[in-house]
């Protein structure tokens, strides 16, 4: 054996074993492993091309992203921080219209186009889970209103990516009566023209909220399963099988992903921690940690899990069974609620409501809707009465303590409701509380017993990197609070340093926070780039408190693509404001 043959082995091996693919065989008797779709490689931006700033960068697919910026390199899922970078007018118009739209930022999406590369987020056991040769198909319906094109077509693009063909039936989106350009004509020439005929589009004639609208989208859906997902998400690798394989052995079985996060402001997607689906008596869904009795097993964390209620969006359910379980209370109007409904529904009625942590999806997580409902009306409040008096029983007075004003408010007719928790023989609403959500503290005279010991994710701070003043390279001048450091919404500006003042220090951290004087952060608002950046209360999610220092000392600023700069370096004022970078004096900036 020569080195050459040595090489030319390793060489076939890593080319052709499954281990190349990260998945390992493990035949067990009637269960055919996951074979996966070998992984396509995706384009990655350089930076180059970015800077050529060819101003409106709308969608492109996969092969004009390739003739403008030459060949991919491997793997784009660790996006940097600069993907958002601010070179022209235009781009600053994409971004500023963008966040006012969408309230995430549509320059990233657009420069990402259809294809990325994603981290393989879940365990590695996973991978080495079975799966039955045998699955029922699915049709993933896709509820959309005014969401960004890019957006919308990386969801449909990561499904036909990353779903095996013979699994999918259909991709079915309903477009609620959107009134953006884009979605028009455009969309449907893409539709037609460039994906298979596998993907259809719905158009509703008037605005009717994503619970009719993911009704009228399971009526045109033809697959054994449906699977719903937002507008705004991006499926993993394998996702599918491991949620088709509990509803085959129960169709009674209802299953959500871990809904893995992308970050409205940079993109980045990154993994969830593994966590379940609860509410509060004001009928908001909250996450909770998974009590350890529901862990553990023999297949440790691979296994799904119970959870009594799902987020909303994403969850897959045989197609049968969502009819006869009462599709969804069409009474409810644009947002929220409907999620808590049908958790409530599926465990009273005899079904089950499973996680599963071997499925990840992304999904875009913004800190408001960028949307109304048409008459202004505060659905989640009318969506929420009717799930009260339908199936809440005595426990509705639990909401209306925190609610009284909506104790007189009108709610509609719910009879079929009623007549439908009739039919199904559903359980009481204390069956549940008492066996699918005994943490659900109750208050008044019935109180019940602390909750189980949870699984500690332990709250960790984040390191501190450096700590000093933050000094303008070109005036030697120190950036301070223009009034006092503690105060919320205060200006910060260049002023003479002064060495014994330790209100003018500076910590910079591994979040790539910037605190001043351990008490606020840097923070530039997620709206406008021409905003000048304020002290504000430090939020830890990163995008507007995000600061990355770069090429020439300039201070990049993540969400607004743009630089930190000295106004007028030569007068006294010291004002700052975010401006394109272009590696002049006035953006150099040190902690020393
Ligand atoms: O009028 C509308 N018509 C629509 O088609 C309003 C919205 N929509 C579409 C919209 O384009 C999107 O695709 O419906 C989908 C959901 O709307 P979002 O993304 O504005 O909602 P959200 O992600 O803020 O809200 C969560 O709660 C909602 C309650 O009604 C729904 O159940 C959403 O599906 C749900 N999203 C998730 O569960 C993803 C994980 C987030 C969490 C926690
Ligand atoms: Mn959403």
């Amino acid at each position: 054996f020569t080195s050459v043959t040595w090489t030319l082995l390793l060489f076939i091996y890593f080319n052709f074993s499954e281990e190349s693919h990260g998945v390992r065989y493990v035949p067990i008797k009637g269960l055919e492993p996951y074979k996966p779709i070998p992984k396509k490689i995706f384009p990655r931006f350089s930076k180059d091309s970015l800077a050529q700033g060819d101003g409106d960068r709308r969608f492109r697919d996969r092969d004009s992203v390739k003739n403008q910026i030459g060949e991919p390199e491997e793997g784009n899922a660790d996006l940097s921080p600069e993907m958002g970078m601010i070179f022209n007018e235009q781009d600053q118009e994409v971004r500023d219209v963008g966040y006012q739209k969408h309230a995430f930022n549509l320059l990233i999406s657009n420069r990402l186009g259809s294809h990325r590369d994603l981290p393989d987020t879940r365990d590695t056991k996973c991978a080495t889970r079975p799966y039955p040769a045998e699955l029922p198909a699915a049709s993933i319906v896709i509820c959309f209103y005014n969401e960004a094109f890019s957006a919308l077509m990386r969801t449909v693009h990561s499904v036909l990516d990353r779903t095996p063909a013979n699994l999918l039936q259909e991709i079915v989106l309903v477009d609620d009566d959107s009134e953006l350009d884009e979605l028009k004509k455009e969309l449907e020439d893409y539709v037609t023209e460039n994906l298979p005929n596998k993907v259809k589009l719905v158009r509703n004639k008037r605005r009717e909220g994503l619970i009719r609208g993911r009704m009228v989208g399971a009526s045109h859906a033809t697959g054994d399963v449906l699977v719903f997902l937002d507008s705004h998400c991006e499926v993993n690798e394998m996702w599918l099988q491991p949620l088709l394989a509990p509803i085959k052995e129960n169709r009674k079985t209802v299953v959500c992903p871990v809904i893995d996060i992308i970050s409205a402001d940079t993109l980045i997607y990154s993994s969830s921690p593994v966590v379940r689906g609860g509410f509060n008596w004001g009928l908001h869904f909250k996450w909770d940690p998974v009590p350890l009795s529901e862990l553990g097993g023999p297949d440790g964390f691979t296994a799904p899990f119970r959870s009594p209620t799902m987020a909303g969006g994403l969850f897959a359910m045989d197609r049968e069974y969502f009819n006869t379980l009462g599709q969804y209370d069409s009474g409810m109007d644009i947002w929220g609620g409907e999620n808590l409904e049908i958790s409530f529904r599926i465990w009273m009625c005899g079904g089950s409501l499973l996680i599963v942590p071997c499925s990840r999806v992304g999904h875009i997580f913004r800190k408001r809707r960028p949307y109304g409902s048409p008459g202004g009306h505060d659905t989640m409040a009318h969506n929420s009465l009717r799930l009260a008096h339908v199936w809440m029983d005595d426990y509705k007075e639990q909401y209306f303590a925190l609610r009284p004003e909506l104790r007189s408010r009108d709610f509609g007719d719910i009879s079929e409701r009623v007549a439908l928790r009739k039919r199904l023989q559903c359980k009481s609403f204390k069956w549940y509380l008492d066996n699918i959500y005994p943490e659900m503290q109750v208050s008044g005279p019935n109180a019940k017993a602390p909750p189980p010991v949870f699984v500690n994710r332990g709250a960790k701070r984040p390191k501190i990197l450096q700590r000093g003043r933050l000094i303008n390279v070109q005036t030697n001048r120190c950036l301070v609070a223009q009034g006092h450091p503690s105060q919320k919404g205060g200006l910060v500006v260049a002023k003479e340093c002064d060495f014994n003042d330790s209100e003018q220090l500076w910590s910079y951290n591994e979040e790539h926070e910037l605190i001043l004087s351990n008490l606020l952060c840097l923070d530039m608002s997620e709206t406008r780039s021409s905003d000048p950046p304020r002290l504000m209360k430090c939020h830890g999610s990163g995008g507007s408190q995000q600061w990355v220092f770069g090429k020439s000392s300039r201070l990049y600023q993540v969400s607004v693509g743009q630089c930190l700069n000295l106004i007028e370096p030569q007068s006294h004022k010291g004002y700052v404001s975010m401006a394109i970078c272009d590696g002049s004096p006035s953006q150099q900036w040190l902690i020393s």
